[in-house]
């Protein structure tokens, strides 16, 4: 199977379901964009609204404006496409000084109670592969994936042309 990696290939969860997807969602690995933002203790909570709107919050330690360490309360809300498992975020900090933004929001595989791996890509190439782009490999557990989960975790990160780019992600009670 030849990879072309290219960003319109790119397959997603089957039948997303924001209900199950809703709840505590610990990062354990991340594929930094250009400009990284989050560091660690990445910790997302997801809900959907009455409207049936999904929205998130999160927390991670974010250091800014040169040197000041802190962990930056985030929030998001995610536009429906056509395809259930591909989103539209927009995203703010509680405080002014912290990133906003608006990037693709794509949910490539769940099982909703182990592990969930999001994909975004900020800048497509002019060849269509990603320029700049984000992954979060998330976990329930907050001590990483269970191994079973880890053969289908390495497919994946392959599949998005990602596999080798991501680092761990320490959970060490910082926020
Ligand atoms: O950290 C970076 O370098 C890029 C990512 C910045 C986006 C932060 C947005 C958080 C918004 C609220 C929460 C949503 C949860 C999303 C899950 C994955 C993407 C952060």
């Amino acid at each position: 199977w030849a990879q072309d990696c290219l960003v319109s290939n790119i397959t997603v969860k089957q039948d997303f379901d924001k209900m199950r997807y809703q709840g505590t969602w610990y990062a354990v690995a991340k594929k930094d964009p250009v400009g990284l933002f989050l560091l660690d203790n990445i910790v997302a909570n997801f809900k959907v609204e009455e409207d049936g709107t999904m929205t998130a919050t999160a927390v991670g330690r974010v250091i800014i404006l040169n040197n000041w360490e802190m962990c930056a309360n985030m929030f998001g809300t995610f536009e429906d496409t056509e395809d259930p498992a591909r989103f539209k975020m927009k995203y703010w900090g509680a405080a002014a000084y912290l990133q906003t933004g608006y990037d693709d929001h794509w949910i490539i595989d769940t099982d909703y109670d182990n592990y969930a791996i999001h994909y975004s890509c900020r800048e497509v190439d002019a060849d269509g592969t990603c320029l700049d782009g984000y992954s979060f490999i998330f976990s329930r557990y907050s001590d990483g994936l269970r191994p079973e989960d880890q053969k289908n975790v390495t497919e994946k990160k392959q599949e998005i042309c990602f596999l080798g780019k991501y680092r761990r992600v320490a959970h060490t009670g910082f926020c």
